[in-house]
């Protein structure tokens, strides 16, 4: 085999081997297809500007292999000095501009139309959804059903051969109806990203962004986290099943009725025993505070403090109650007093005082949290 013959056969097979991967065929060779109207006039203007550029760079290439090989000097081309004398030579000057101004106007009028769009506020939305980045997980808010979707991403012993594109509970859509998302994040910056669907704003901190879709086609749609947020960045994907607005209904309510019958056995006076909230309590641990502690509870020396043989979780139980609840403002520790209920924080405490070898045998119970909370 010769050695550019080689040189194609690698190159061959190790695009191949890239294409035939499930996980980047989607990408293979151009952005994934829109199903909403506006990520549509974004992909359309990423054609025509793609065009563009292609034409000018095969004409300007093409001219320039032309004028190199037929003026060459072997030939005796000499340069021509009284170029600018002729009218060519005057006019091309203001004609060249002229073209690649008419060019811009192009692309940037269809551009104004979409980013109209973007700012327009002024319709009605069917469904408002808060979308917070934290470090490293997307939590969504359905903000006119009090429904909260905390969504973490899979192991790759679950996710198979869509390992960091695969969460355990993506956000659930409608087709067919204006949907308005809130951006916001936690701790640091972030950026929600699901390009077939909607187009990008960052989540900052204290501030919000709003952008709008109306996804008109069912299916299963990913994206990632696109701003840089630190050691977890790659790990917080995005997973959005958009299905029919009936199939949405149904979710919806039986979402909302295992969030009632949830807040209804968490305000009960009930005393729960020791497994049933360690059980309880290693589900919510491992939901939203390994991502900084670690399912392992050795944290990250440094950065997150271990639990495991920590002096506050095996420690004096209101110090650790304290901190659960109320966080501990200018760290990275929140407030989870706020998001979870007495019950779920009960559970979570309990865990973490018998996991790990923590063997405190201590059990808190949510009327403990109660308390704690007055
Ligand atoms: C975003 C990262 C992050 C998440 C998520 C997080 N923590 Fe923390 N946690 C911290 C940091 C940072 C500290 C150290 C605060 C300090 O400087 O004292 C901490 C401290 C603690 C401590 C005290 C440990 C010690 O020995 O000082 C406990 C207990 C604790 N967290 C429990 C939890 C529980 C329970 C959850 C989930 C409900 C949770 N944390 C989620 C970052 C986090
Ligand atoms: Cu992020």
């Amino acid at each position: 085999m010769s050695k550019s013959r080689m040189i194609l056969a690698i190159t061959a097979s190790l695009m191949l081997g890239l294409f035939a991967n499930p996980a980047v065929a989607d990408y293979a060779l151009n952005f994934p297809e829109p199903v909403a109207p506006l990520p549509q006039q974004m992909y359309d203007l990423h054609m025509l500007t793609t065009k563009i550029a292609t034409i000018i760079m095969v004409v300007v290439i093409g001219f320039v292999a032309y004028v190199l090989f037929t003026f060459r000097k072997s030939k005796g081309y000499e340069a021509d000095q009284n170029f600018h004398k002729g009218a060519f030579g005057t006019w091309s000057w203001m004609l060249v501009p002229v073209i690649v101004l008419g060019i811009d106007l192009t692309i940037a009028g269809s551009a104004t139309s979409a980013l109209e769009e973007v700012e327009d506020y002024s319709k009605k939305a069917d469904l408002t959804v808060k979308v917070i980045g934290s470090q490293w997980k997307w939590t969504y808010e359905y903000m006119d059903d009090g429904i909260r979707i905390v969504s973490n991403m899979l192991p790759k012993e679950k996710a198979g051969d869509n390992y960091l594109r695969a969460v355990d509970n993506p956000l659930v859509l409608p087709t067919n109806r204006r949907i308005r998302f809130l951006h916001t994040a936690s701790d640091v910056l972030h950026a929600w990203w699901v390009p077939q669907i909607v187009y990008k704003k960052d989540s900052i901190p204290g501030y919000i962004n709003e952008t709008w879709t109306n996804i008109e086609k069912e299916g299963t749609y990913r994206g990632q986290c696109a701003e840089i947020c630190g050691t977890g960045h790659a790990f917080m994907p995005i997973v959005v099943e958009a299905v029919s607005p009936e199939k949405f209904e149904a979710w919806k309510a039986e979402k909302l009725q295992v969030a009632q019958a949830a807040a209804a056995e968490a305000s009960a006076d009930k005393t729960w025993s020791k497994d049933e909230l360690y059980s309880r309590g290693e589900g919510i641990y491992n939901t939203n505070c390994s991502g900084c502690h670690q399912v392992s509870g050795k944290g990250m020396p440094g950065v997150f403090p271990a639990l495991a043989g920590s002096k506050i979780a095996t420690g004096d139980i209101a110090a650790h109650i304290n901190i659960v609840l109320n966080g501990k403002s200018g760290t990275a520790m929140a407030a989870w007093g706020a998001q979870l209920n007495n019950l779920e924080i009960a559970a979570v405490i309990t865990y973490e005082r018998n996991a790990w070898g923590n063997n405190t045998g201590d059990v808190v119970q949510p009327a403990d949290i109660k308390s704690a909370r007055q």
